[in-house]
């Protein structure tokens, strides 16, 4: 069943990595051992030779591990996938494998924050070379390429700004330039976005938000096209030992299950919220893919199947309207991170970027009244109602 491409996503989210198992198992079981018995001495060489296939040490394969990779690859249309133990270990990972010292990388300026700094700190240190650019600007990335950049990296929609990047476009600036494009996928998950249809080389994400969709596990994953970078990237991750463990596998595997249905629901209401807020008079702005106001919105409708589940907006009045809206949302819970079924609010000014001047965060384009919104899939006129009684007092 994983290995038919004919199914519908849909339908793959249910039983892709699904395989037989002893007793006949509808879910895979955890199999939560380190190590695995050799049958013989022999045996043992051989899986270490590669002549066999099976399993060694988990932090090697392990199959609750690996049916959760085969499920996910399938649903990007990918070769293979490899689990990690977060987001950052998957960008950490795919860093490591590709780039070497006197390398150049372009990375899109609209990224998760701690994937700046891993290159500015830990890859700058080791001689690597990054040029940030505007990303929703083809000609930016053209300019940025140099005769050694080995990698372009993007992250469409970005974090927190929304900005969308044309995929196809800089697929072939890339290619030309005997580049590979890196893709993090994680704000549309493959129901609502397939870079690799659109020319990227490599998708990661964080699992800890749609993919696993329930707020409970941190992970990551990175797919890839063909068994040469495969072996390249296993090495890789074997060697720097950023896995993930058996349990997030098995429940990353569960919330994959409903990953339709809850993409499909967050972006209806997403859409729903977006436009009411677009009319709200307490709103400077709002970012979202599915409004006609969005500066890529073309890109969008091109690009993506439906358009997501998170919304960034501008409140008038401000560091002290967005704190008092945190204050006063209700249903919303304020924290970080995004991608689960319980709508999330964030103020950046007021919480995650606090430490950093106004001037910095304004360099960064994280306006003072600045909110991001990851829409959950509680009932849309509950959610609509929560930010009304707190935008009143905004
Ligand atoms: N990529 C994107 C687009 C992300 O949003 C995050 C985390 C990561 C990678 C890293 O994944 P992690 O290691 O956390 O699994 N984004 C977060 C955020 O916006 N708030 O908290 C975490």
């Amino acid at each position: 069943m994983s290995h038919n491409k004919n199914l519908a996503f849909d339908t793959k989210c249910i039983h892709s990595g699904i395989r037989e198992y002893e007793h006949g198992p509808v879910v895979p079981p955890i199999y939560q051992t380190s190590t695995f018995k050799f049958e013989s001495a022999q045996h043992g060489g051989s899986l270490f030779k590669g002549e066999q296939k099976g399993y060694i040490y988990t932090r090697m394969l392990n199959p609750t591990i690996e049916a959760m990779e085969d499920a996910i690859s399938a649903l990007e249309n990918g070769h293979k996938a490899l689990g990690c133990g977060s987001g950052m270990a998957a960008v950490h990972t795919v860093f490591s494998a590709l780039l070497s010292a006197g390398d150049h990388i372009v990375c899109s300026e609209a990224v998760y924050g701690p994937t700046v700094t891993l290159l500015k700190t830990i890859f700058a240190k080791f001689g690597v070379e990054t040029t940030f650019v505007d990303a929703s600007n083809l000609d930016a990335i053209k300019s940025a390429i140099m005769p050694n950049t080995k990698v372009v990296y993007i992250e469409t929609p970005g974090n927190p700004t929304l900005a969308i990047a044309d995929l196809e476009g800089a697929a072939k600036i890339a290619h030309e330039a005997n580049a590979q494009l890196v893709v993090d996928n994680t704000f549309m998950s493959p129901a609502l976005q397939k870079p690799f249809d659109f020319g990227a080389d490599v998708i990661l994400h964080s699992l800890t938000k749609f993919l696993n969709g329930h707020a409970d596990v941190i992970g990551g994953i990175i797919i890839v096209k063909d068994e040469e970078t495969y072996k390249h990237f296993r090495k890789t991750l074997n060697q720097t030992g950023g896995v993930i463990d058996p349990f997030n596998s098995f429940l990353v595997h569960r919330g994959l299950k409903t990953l339709a249905i809850r993409m499909e629901r967050h972006s209806i209401s997403a859409q729903k919220i977006a436009e009411w807020l677009e009319s709200h008079p307490k709103i400077e702005w709002v970012r979202y893919p599915g409004l006609k106001s969005h500066p890529q919105y073309d890109i969008a409708q091109r690009q993506h199947n439906a358009q997501g589940g998170m919304i960034t907006f501008e409140v008038k009045g401000g560091f002290s309207a967005g704190e008092t809206l945190m204050n006063t949302v209700k249903l919303s819970q304020l924290a970080v991170s995004l991608g689960g079924v319980e709508s999330l609010i964030q103020h950046p000014a007021s919480m995650t970027h606090a430490s950093m001047g106004k001037e910095i965060r304004e360099e960064a384009n994280i306006t003072d009244g600045l909110v991001r919104f990851s829409v959950g899939i509680e009932n849309v006129e509950d959610i609509i109602a929560d930010l009304e009684q707190a935008l009143d007092k905004a």
